[in-house]
């Protein structure tokens, strides 16, 4: 599917807008004739240590496509091109040049922890007779939308702990919660993951040259034992947190629906 959300209103926390395109439009591969999008660095990259330098700064050599160092601008998509100095987005055109206020030029990595459990006790979708699920879901702090927990993978963190640290820092707060949960429980509950999807995220941050690629996992309590039965508790960049039912409708930050729906799959759940 052709991504969108990258491609519509005003670029996040800026007045600047993209340069409008036809879904025909979108893959490099289709000629648009004089394609010059306006260019975005969101000053607060600038001399942040978790930030690339300008893609001209002639001490900058990036090892595009490999593992550089600590940091991974390996694709999950595959190899992706390099265009006078910058990497292009695999997924086409967005309408905006430079790197908005991602941290990296080309990809940008986060994982997403997907923690369903039972709408007690296994009720039943009255139109669709298949169980309820419910996932746990956070307000964005930045946007206000609803998604998963996720975030960025740190420079040389496994996956595996991402998924741990996100969830526990947005939907635990774990930062700050001097309620602290068994870690034998934790890390029981995280060792048992089913992958969802690896790849490219429609995010509304992505640029032509900049963009987000995830690792979803779920994580399913099936009794109500253990995460399922847990006070959660909003942080980090979480403003509110709750458990939200599967459904449909639901309207969700980024590609999130479309993970979600991939678990309501997985585990025969009502969609
Ligand atoms: C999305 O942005 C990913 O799917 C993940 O949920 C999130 C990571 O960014 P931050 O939450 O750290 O802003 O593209
Ligand atoms: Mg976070
Ligand atoms: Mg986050």
């Amino acid at each position: 599917m052709v991504h969108i959300k990258c491609r519509t209103g005003l670029y996040p926390f800026s007045e600047i807008r993209r340069l409008v395109l036809t879904d025909a439009q979108v893959p490099w591969a289709v000629p648009v004739e004089n394609y010059t999008p306006p260019n975005y660095d969101a000053p607060v990259l600038r001399n942040k240590p978790w930030a690339d330098p300008p893609c001209d700064d002639p001490n900058f050599h990036p090892k595009w496509n490999n593992l550089d160092g600590t940091i991974n601008r390996k694709s999950h998509t595959g190899p992706y091109k390099i265009v006078d100095g910058r990497p292009l987005n695999p997924e086409g055109r967005t309408g905006l040049a430079g790197r908005g206020v991602l941290g990296k030029w080309g990809p940008n990595h986060a994982a997403d922890p997907i923690v369903t459990r039972w709408k007690s006790p296994k009720e039943l979708h009255r139109e669709t007779k298949l169980p309820i699920l419910q996932f746990c879901a956070i307000q964005r702090r930045d946007c206000g939308q609803w998604a998963i927990p996720g975030g960025m993978v740190d420079p040389g963190e496994k996956i595996s702990e991402t998924l741990k640290r996100e969830f526990l820092e947005e939907a635990f707060n774990s930062l700050e919660n001097t309620d602290k949960m068994s870690e034998e429980l934790i890390e029981g509950f995280f060792s048992k993951g089913e992958e969802i999807f690896k790849g490219y995220v429609d995010d509304p941050r992505n640029t032509d040259n900049a963009w987000m690629e995830t690792v979803a996992v779920n994580f399913h309590d099936d009794n109500n034992e253990t995460v399922g039965k847990f006070k959660l508790q909003a942080g980090d960049d979480a403003k509110n947190v709750k458990w939200v039912d599967i459904d449909s409708k639901l309207d969700l930050y980024a590609s999130h629906s479309n993970f979600i729906q991939a678990v309501a799959k997985l585990r025969q759940a009502h969609w």
